[in-house]
């Protein structure tokens, strides 16, 4: 059984076997909490997002999938670089956010991880409704079969702790 807790934070002040991130398939960076984790993490881990980009992603990470490396100077061992969809209102997409949740915990399960946060995958530059995310978020973790103990997701505001919290109730 994987127990789900919520807090409302900042997800690299977290300590836990590994932080998730919903980074972009450049693996290279970006804003919200790519860009939080890379500062505070350091060079560190983009050194070896670089290297997977040279090795195994060059035409980048697909969306969906994850990839782990070093959390640098992270409380947590490893960082998990995971690509959620960009929102469409054309197209539903709910699988691939669906999926960042899954292959983000095979990922940790590979790694023996056994606490993992989560931030809201899509829900900021990426636009996914909030309400929603939440459902997709909190319905794919509690049907993974995973040997992770405790998932946090870690909600930046107001706005996404009552999502979530409002969903899980
Ligand atoms: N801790 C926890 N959650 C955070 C933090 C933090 N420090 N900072 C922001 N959030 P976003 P996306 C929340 O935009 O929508 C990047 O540029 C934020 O409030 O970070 O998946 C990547 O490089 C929102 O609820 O990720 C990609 O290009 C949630 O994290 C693109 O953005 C996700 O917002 C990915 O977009």
């Amino acid at each position: 059984m994987t127990t789900i807790t919520l807090v409302q934070g900042d997800i690299t002040r977290q300590s836990v076997d590994a932080i998730v991130n919903a980074a972009n398939s450049s693996l290279l960076g970006g804003g919200g909490v790519d860009g939080a984790i890379h500062r505070r993490g350091g060079p560190a881990i983009l050194e070896e997002c670089r290297k997977l980009r040279a090795s195994r992603y060059g035409k980048g990470l697909p969306t969906g999938r994850a990839v782990a490396t070093t959390a640098g100077n992270l409380d947590a061992r490893w960082v998990i670089h995971t690509v959620g969809p960009v929102f469409s209102d054309s197209e539903d997409r709910s699988h691939l956010l669906a999926s960042c949740y899954r292959e983000s915990l095979g990922v940790a399960d590979e790694l023996g991880a056994r606490t993992v946060a989560f931030p809201a995958i899509s829900t900021g530059v990426y636009r996914w409704p909030m309400a929603d995310a939440a459902r997709i978020a909190l319905e794919t973790v509690r049907a993974a079969r995973t040997q992770v103990e405790e998932v946090t997701f870690v909600l930046f505001d107001e706005h996404a702790y009552t999502a979530f919290t409002d969903r899980l109730a």
